[in-house]
C-alpha cells in the first residue's frame, strides 16, 4: 500500500498542553509519525511517497475562509499581542454569550474559533496543518485513480476540526478534504468512517445536512469523553443529510467483541448507501493501554478489523487521527494496514 508522508508534520511541535490543570508536554507529538514510519519500515511491505501541492482551494471547499485566514496568522497576532508563550484561548460564545461576530483582537479570535484549549497554537502550525491537508489530497487523488488502497499519514489529526473551529489536536479535516475532493472528481457517493477512540464531530458537522456523504464513527460515549458536546446516538443528520449521519457511542471498558459489532453494523449501513470509496479515520487510541481513553483492543484486534474492513470491497484511503500510546503506535496503524492487505502474521518481532 501507498504511505503519503512529508517531514512537514515535524513544524506542529507544541511544548504546551492544558491537562489536568497543568501545561504538559502534548500527548500528540512529532515522535508518533516516527514510530509509523519505524514499523512501515521494518515490514518492508509499503512504498512512501511524498505529497503533491494542491493548493488551498479543497481546502476551502470545506472550511470557512475567515477561519483559514485566521489560522495563518494566529501565531504572529499572539506573539504581536505580547504573549511569551503558546496561544491558548481564556474566553469563548458560551451560552448567553451570543454577540456571534468574530472580535477584532486575537483573545478574542482565538475563543470564537476554538472548540477546545488543550491544543495549544505554536510557530509552524498553520504550515504542519496545510501540508498534512495536501497529504490527504494525495492520497484521495492515489484511490481515484484506481489504487485499492492508500495511507495519508496525516499530522496533525483532523476529524475534531469543523468548517470553523479547531481542538482535540486538530487544525483542517484531513479526512473531510479528501472525502469533498473524492466527490470533486467524480465518486457520487463517499463514506467517512471514523474508528478513532473520539467521536469526529467535525466530519459530523461539515456533511451534516449533505446525502452524498455518509459519515459514521464509533468512539467513547460523549457522557464519558471528548469532545462531550456531540455524538449521541440520536444525532443521524438534519435537512437533506437526515439519515445520513450514524454514531456508535460506546461505554468505558468497552472491548473488540462489542467494537466488531458496531464496525460490521457501520459497514452494512455504507454497502447499503452504496458508497463508491470510503475514507477510514483511522485512529488507534481505541488501544487498551491508550494513555486518554477508555476502549480495550489489543494490538492483534487492529488486524483483525483491518481485513474486515478489506471485506467491504471498496477504495479505501486511511487518513491517520489519535492515538497517543507512543511505543505500541506503530504496531498497531501498520497492523490495521497489513490485516487490510490479508498480512494477518502479528507485527510483533
Ligand atoms: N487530558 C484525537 O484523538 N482531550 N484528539 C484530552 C487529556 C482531548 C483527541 C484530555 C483529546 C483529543 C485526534
Ligand atoms: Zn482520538
Amino acid at each position: 500500500m501507498k504511505i503519503i508522508h512529508t517531514d512537514l508534520h515535524r513544524l506542529r511541535a507544541p511544548t504546551t498542553e492544558l491537562s489536568g490543570g497543568e501545561l504538559v508536554a502534548p500527548f500528540e507529538c512529532p515522535e508518533r509519525v516516527e514510530h509509523i514510519l519505524a514499523e512501515l519500515a521494518r515490514r518492508g511491505r509499503h512504498e512512501v511517497v511524498g505529497p503533491d501541492a494542491y493548493g488551498l482551494d479543497p481546502v476551502l471547499r470545506v472550511h470557512d475562509a475567515d477561519y483559514v485566514a485566521f489560522l495563518q496568522t494566529a501565531w504572529d497576532e499572539w506573539r504581536a499581542a505580547g504573549n511569551a508563550g503558546e496561544a491558548i484561548p481564556t474566553c469563548w460564545p458560551s451560552r448567553r454569550m451570543t454577540r456571534m461576530r468574530v472580535p477584532r483582537h486575537i483573545d478574542g479570535k482565538l475563543g470564537y474559533y476554538c472548540l477546545a484549549n488543550e491544543t495549544s497554537i505554536s510557530d509552524g502550525t498553520w504550515d504542519a496543518a496545510y501540508a498534512a491537508a495536501q497529504v490527504a489530497l494525495t492520497g484521495a487523488a492515489l484511490v481515484m485513480g484506481g489504487e485499492r488502497a492508500a495511507f495519508s499519514l496525516c499530522r496533525p489529526p483532523g476529524h475534531h476540526a469543523a468548517q470553523d473551529m479547531y481542538g482535540g489536536y486538530c487544525f483542517l479535516n484531513n479526512a473531510a478534504i479528501a472525502a469533498q475532493s473524492m466527490r470533486d472528481a467524480g465518486a457520487e457517493r463517499v463514506a467517512v468512517l471514523d474508528v478513532d477512540f473520539h467521536h469526529g464531530n467535525g466530519t459530523q458537522a461539515i456533511f451534516y445536512e449533505r446525502a452524498d456523504v455518509l459519515t459514521l464513527s464509533l468512539h467513547g460515549d460523549p457522557d464519558e469523553a471528548f469532545p462531550h458536546f456531540l455524538g449521541g446516538a440520536d444525532e443521524t443528520g438534519a435537512g437533506d443529510g437526515a439519515g445520513f449521519n450514524v454514531n456508535y457511542p460506546m461505554p468505558p471498558g468497552t472491548g473488540y467483541t462489542v467494537w466488531a459489532e458496531a464496525l460490521d453494523a457501520a459497514m452494512a449501513r455504507i454497502r447499503a448507501f452504496g458508497a463508491e470509496a470510503v475514507v477510514v479515520s483511522l485512529g488507534v487510541d481505541t488501544f487498551e493501554r491508550d494513555p486518554i481513553s477508555f476502549f480495550k483492543l489489543t494490538s492483534d484486534d487492529f488486524t483483525d478489523y483491518g481485513a474486515r474492513l478489506a471485506g467491504m470491497d471498496l477504495p479505501t484511503l486511511f487518513v491517520m487521527e489519535g492515538g497517543y500510546a507512543v511505543a505500541e503506535i506503530g504496531v498497531n496503524t501498520v497492523n490495521v494496514l497489513d490485516g487490510f492487505s490479508g498480512h494477518s502474521s502479528p507485527g510483533t518481532p
